[in-house]
């Protein structure tokens, strides 16, 4: 009797857990929607989103994605508007129907599509809503619904746009859909940032997160115990090669390791891509990997011999299979209960790949990025290349950009990307060289050529091309990147050109020959086939606006690696895309399948110039033994740095890796057991890499060091609130002026505790709670602000009597 009430009881819970809802309010500025003229008709554009082309003949309104994190079981159920504050905007207007993409290629144009007449003369509002519910994807554990918001709505037979300043929306889910995805703490933080900048709920992000996995404990049937973020995925042949890569990797605080793709033959699969596949969802899983580097032979045939896999794109009356490597990076998507976690990109099975039938998600469960190796020469190349560039880069070359456009195929190209990378405050800078408009330089290959070898870190390009060159107008062609000689001022580039990045159709194409050659580009992304002008144009615009400083309105994090940017532009780009039963065309999928990263994907892209020194302060002798072992990190005006990643190693004793807090430390629990040197390693976007040693004694044999600060510091005073006195520390990096002084919540000093030259050292103040007269001070809110030359900080104090 009472085991059935406890269950009754329990199902009950079960019930009520299963159903939920996110509402969410959301609002469009009138200030952001734009209203041009082309050819008579009225062409709307808010805030740059691209607008509806679903169905040609159609009103192109602006298309906003909205992207909502759920719990990672659930699925979406719903979307209904819970209000709408709507506008008629003045006046009428013919609005511009919906065309198609023209081709990217030389002397293409599409047939303007007239209005669809039966939506034009309705006196219905167009779209009938103004959210639309697309599908629920999934991203490393983290479940995500794919909706679109039409901000603006047509009501054609009166000519009137409707537009929506204000929305709440009310966004239902289940809950028990789908098996959680198990992820490590350090998935779920490279996710989350990628979320940060990706759905409208960013507060629900914590709670939302996929249930923790732990690494190192238990094997697979094919993979042993172990924690690899970083896997280099390559044939035998260059396994030596691609060790040194695996070990900075390693030692920088990305665990990596080296894996045969002979090696991947024992897993279940048609062919080789899916069995490297099958390898890279196991290593998921048992690993905790982020990011994959696969080094493949640069092999066109047979088929069953390809490294790589091509998937289905059909826009228009186009289609083509593109060698596709979001195949490697979307790896899982939500399953039903009690049925295999892995699935695979031709659900259906079919001959294709990478189809909206075959019921995948796109979202990037890992990052990806490739080389294409004819042997080892080409390996070594590129490996001494990008290890130059991490460990010594030139410091000045990084936030400058060379925009260049051999063909100049619409205006959206020279105002997105003018407005997104040359109006970053400085020192971000970018130079134009355009075909044609007024007022820039002129393009051609060679003075391309010149200027990235005088040290431009980016590169946004947009012209004709082929499998082995580029038109700006000359051909830039295997020959010019044989000229590149910019040492350690290395170029990532990307680049609207049709096909210089087809690997899969010459033995050396133009991308793959610009990743292993001696100098000129570390990453390079370009189209492997022709694709579609204002798309392509809009992916590039939305690369650099994934990682460019704050100050352009991006929300980017201070941790961009290369990959992850590139998978947070594919990750934006999903709500355009059809929806299951809608058909396969999709200029937006065909895009985003042909953009591979040759490169690295954890190389890390700085967006700042001059790249900064850091200050790294750690004990440097340690006795063998347990014990805690800090490392703070400062900047080169000693302010502390939060998120620097930093690594501790001693082969075979210690190894453990983690970021920084706010006050630029962390400290790691270590227990080395030898005498020997540990190593200390340091990264952080935008600054040059700190690597140090620490030498380790045999226990009891050490003299006391006296340990000195590497970077200003303010503690909070203690205790706080106060009756009587309360005790301030703070730290000098370096022999300052230095004054402390106390004010009351209306800015009033009130009592000055310190104004004095100090050492570098650790100090300790008492205040006693009276102000300059010796007046005891009431009780109440108080300021206390250090200032040095190069550090002010300030807290507060509570008296409290
Ligand atoms: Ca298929
Ligand atoms: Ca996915
Ligand atoms: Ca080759």
């Amino acid at each position: 009797m009472r085991r059935i009430v406890l269950t009754g009881v329990l199902l009950m819970v079960a019930m009520t857990l299963q159903a939920g809802e996110i509402i969410q309010a959301l609002h469009f500025a009138p200030n952001d929607l734009s209203i041009s003229y082309e050819k008579g008709y009225a062409v709307i554009n808010y805030r740059n989103y691209p607008n509806y082309d679903d169905n040609p003949g159609y009103p192109a309104v602006p298309v906003a994605p909205l992207y909502v994190v759920i719990p990672p079981s659930a699925t979406v159920t719903g979307v209904e508007v819970v209000s709408v504050d709507e506008m008629v905007i003045p006046d009428d207007y013919l609005i511009m129907p919906a065309q198609i993409h023209p081709p990217f290629l030389p002397g293409a144009s599409a047939p303007f599509v007239e209005p669809n007449q039966e939506i034009y003369s309705s006196s219905k509002v167009w779209p009938e809503d103004v959210v639309e519910y697309r599908f629920t994807g999934s991203k490393g554990g983290f479940r995500i619904g794919v909706f679109r918001i039409y901000p603006v709505r047509y009501i054609p037979e009166v000519k009137k746009l409707v537009f929506a300043t204000g929305l709440t929306v009310r966004i239902t889910y289940k809950e028990n859909e789908v098996v959680p995805l198990r992820q490590t703490k350090r998935q779920i933080a490279f996710h989350r940032r990628d979320l940060l900048s990706l759905v409208a709920n960013p507060d629900d992000i914590s709670r939302f997160a996929p249930p923790l996995r732990k690494t190192g404990v238990k094997g697979s049937k094919f993979l042993p115990p172990g924690t690899y973020e970083h896997v280099i995925l390559t044939p035998t042949a260059y396994k030596d090669t691609f060790q040194a890569l695996a070990d900075w990797r390693t030692r920088q605080g990305i665990p990596s390791r080296v894996f045969c793709i002979e090696s991947t033959q024992v897993y279940p699969g048609k062919d080789i891509a899916e069995r490297m596949r099958q390898f890279l969802q196991d290593a998921d899983t048992t690993w905790g990997l982020i990011f994959a580097f696969i080094a493949r032979q640069d092999v066109h045939s047979p088929v069953a011999n390809r490294q790589y896999r091509r998937c289905w794109a059909q826009y228009s009356i186009y289609s083509d299979s593109l060698p596709c490597d979001l195949y490697y990076a979307d790896l899982f998507r939500g399953v039903p209960p009690n049925t295999n976690i892995y699935y695979d990109w031709n659900g259906n099975k079919n001959t294709r790949y990478g189809e909206v039938a075959d019921t995948i998600d796109y979202f990037s469960d890992i990052y990806v990025g490739m080389v294409t190796l004819d042997n080892e020469g080409q390996a070594s190349h590129f490996q001494t290349k990008l290890l130059r560039h991490e460990s010594n880069p030139d410091t000045l070359f990084f936030a400058k950009a060379i925009l260049l456009n051999g063909v100049t195929f619409s205006d959206h190209y020279l105002n997105r990307i003018y407005d997104k990378i040359m109006n970053v405050s400085p020192p971000w800078k970018a130079v134009k060289m355009y075909q044609s408009g007024a007022g820039h330089m002129q393009p051609s290959a060679e003075k391309f050529r010149d200027s990235v070898n005088a040290g431009y870190g980016y590169t946004a390009i947009i012209g004709h091309g082929s499998v082995t060159y580029i038109k700006i107008p000359n051909n830039y062609t295997l020959s010019h990147v044989g000229q590149q000689n910019n040492y350690n001022k290395l170029n990532t580039i990307i680049a609207v050109c049709c096909h210089p990045g087809a690997f899969d159709q010459a033995d050396e194409c133009l991308a793959e020959s610009m990743a292993v050659a001696n100098g000129g580009f570390i990453n390079v992304m370009m189209n492997s086939r022709f694709g579609w002008v204002d798309v392509a144009e809009y992916y590039n615009e939305l690369f650099f606006y994934k990682f460019l400083p704050e100050a352009a309105g991006s929300p980017c994090s201070a941790y961009v690696y290369v990959g992850q940017a590139l998978a947070r532009v594919k990750d934006h780009l999903i709500s355009n895309y059809p929806k299951p039963g809608q058909g396969e065309s999709s200029p937006w999928k065909w895009e985003t399948f042909e953009k591979n990263l040759f490169g690295d994907p954890a190389n890390m892209l700085p967006n700042w110039s001059p790249v900064l020194s850091m200050q790294v302060d750690h004990p440097t002798q340690i006795e063998t033994g347990p014990q805690d072992f800090t490392v703070s990190v400062g900047d080169n005006t000693y302010a502390p740095v939060e998120d620097a990643l930093v690594c501790v190693m001693k082969e075979g004793e210690v190894y453990d890796y983690g970021l920084t807090d706010p006050s630029g430390q962390i400290t790691f629990n270590i227990n080395p057991q030898t005498p020997g040197t540990m190593f200390v390693t340091v990264t952080e976007r935008n600054h040059q890499r700190h690597e140090s040693t620490v030498t380790v004694i045999q226990s009891g044999t050490s003299e006391p060091e006296t340990p000195k600060p590497s970077v200003f510091g303010l503690s909070s005073a203690r205790p706080n609130p106060f009756h009587r006195t309360t005790t301030i520390n703070y730290q000098i990096p370096k022999k300052t002026r230095v004054r402390i002084t106390v004010y009351d919540l209306t800015g009033r000093m009130v009592r000055r505790l310190v104004d004095d030259d100090k050492d570098v050292g650790f100090y300790s103040l008492d205040w006693d709670g009276r102000n300059d007269q010796g007046v005891v001070c009431p009780s109440g809110v108080y300021f206390y602000r250090f200032e040095s030359g190069d550090y002010v900080a300030t807290k507060n104090l509570v008296i409290m009597r």
